[in-house]
């Protein structure tokens, strides 16, 4: 780790694959981090036992996500890449907090509320105390900055608190962490319901994207777009379908709104989703190369992921040693 730079930490859950607002919102981002910053990035599969999911999708899910993260770009060179699980110092730090972490302060969060909702027959106090398993993500390794999308703000702030009241009572022992928002990170909403984001649980497969999908299936998806009864292609309040897809086309291709609105002036809708259509295939396609040949060498995938663990690992215990010091437990 190059002592001038700052770091960043991010994870995904392996709760599903990885789809184009993943893609766009979070990994595209990521991959122009790693020169300028210490980057760790991890699949957060202690966080996927959360809800229920089975044991081979898990693990699919997990090889899965590995492999994308580095077809995407994330180069196992410059950046420590792992999983949360092969890293213990996760869920040790994880309960440690949990005792500096407040049942009131874990009640208020909005992401436990609504899953909380939305798996009724499965409120497990692993979903109640997910915040402080993901602030020792985030304090194990004194990041910097964690690049979220907005709907992780709210963890964020909880783990900066933690790391407050832990501080306040032991002495500087956790850097404080700030969100990191990309200068430019699109916002990519459902293809089928352009009010609600495109996420791993949408249940409708039209509506979503996802990095693996083969050409003629993403260009289907979106043909079947839904839009507006207007019809020309311009970015305006109340258009949602064409807004999501112009951020869409700007992110693959580079192109500004207004070049995008003169490019199809006169042109129709179809003609428009078409082109986006096609751009992201055209977009995807490298990716989907890449990643076909990263999961036929099954051994050196291993070698990166225990790789991974073990430099994450190293930094892991040196704070961990701090903790045990401070609050009191003996060094073995
Ligand atoms: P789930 O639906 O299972 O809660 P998700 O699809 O929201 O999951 P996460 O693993 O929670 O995916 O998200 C990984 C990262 O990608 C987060 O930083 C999140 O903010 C970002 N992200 C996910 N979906 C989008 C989207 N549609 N647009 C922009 N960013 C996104
Ligand atoms: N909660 C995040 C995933 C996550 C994470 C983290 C993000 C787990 N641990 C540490 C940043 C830092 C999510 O649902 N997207």
């Amino acid at each position: 780790m190059e002592k001038e730079k700052k770091t960043i930490l991010s994870a995904i859950k392996p709760t599903g694959t990885l789809n184009l607002g993943g893609y766009l919102g979070a990994m595209k981002n990521w991959v122009a981090l790693q020169d300028e910053y210490n980057c760790l990035y991890c699949i957060a599969d202690l966080h996927a036992l959360t809800i229920k999911i089975e044991p081979a999708t898990l693990r699919k899910n997990s090889l899965e996500l590995f492999a994308l993260y580095m077809a995407c770009g994330i180069d196992p060179k410059k950046t420590v890449l792992f999983f949360q699980s092969h890293v213990h110092q996760h869920a040790e730090l994880g309960w440690i907090l949990d005792c500096y972490t407040m049942f009131g302060e874990l009640s208020r969060m909005t992401q436990f509320k609504d899953k909380a909702a939305k798996n009724a027959d499965n409120v497990n106090a692993g979903l109640f105390t997910y915040p402080s398993l993901m602030a020792a993500d985030i304090l194990l390794y004194q990041a910097d900055l964690v690049p979220v999308g907005e709907d992780q703000r709210q963890h964020l702030e909880i783990c900066r608190d933690i790391a407050n009241r832990f501080n306040g009572r032991y002495g500087e022992v956790f850097t404080l962490p700030d969100a990191y928002t990309p200068k430019v990170g699109a916002r990519v909403k459902s293809l089928s319901n352009p009010m609600n984001k495109m996420s791993k649980s949408e249940s409708d497969a039209n509506g979503t994207v996802d990095l693996l999908d083969p050409r003629d299936a993403i260009i289907r998806k979106f043909k079947k777009a839904v839009t507006d009864s207007d019809s020309r292609v311009r970015y305006a309040e109340g258009k949602d379908g064409i807004n999501n897809l112009m951020s869409i086309y700007s992110a693959v291709t580079g192109k500004t709104f207004s070049e995008i609105e003169k490019d199809f002036d006169g042109k129709g809708y179809g003609d428009f989703k078409l082109a986006v259509g096609e751009s992201v295939a055209d977009c995807l396609a490298p990716i989907q190369e890449k990643y076909r040949l990263i999961r036929e060498d099954k051994a050196e995938l291993e070698r990166i992921y225990r790789e991974g663990a073990e430099k994450a690992s190293y930094l892991a215990n040196k704070t961990m040693r701090k903790v045990y010091k401070k609050i009191g437990l003996i060094e073995k």
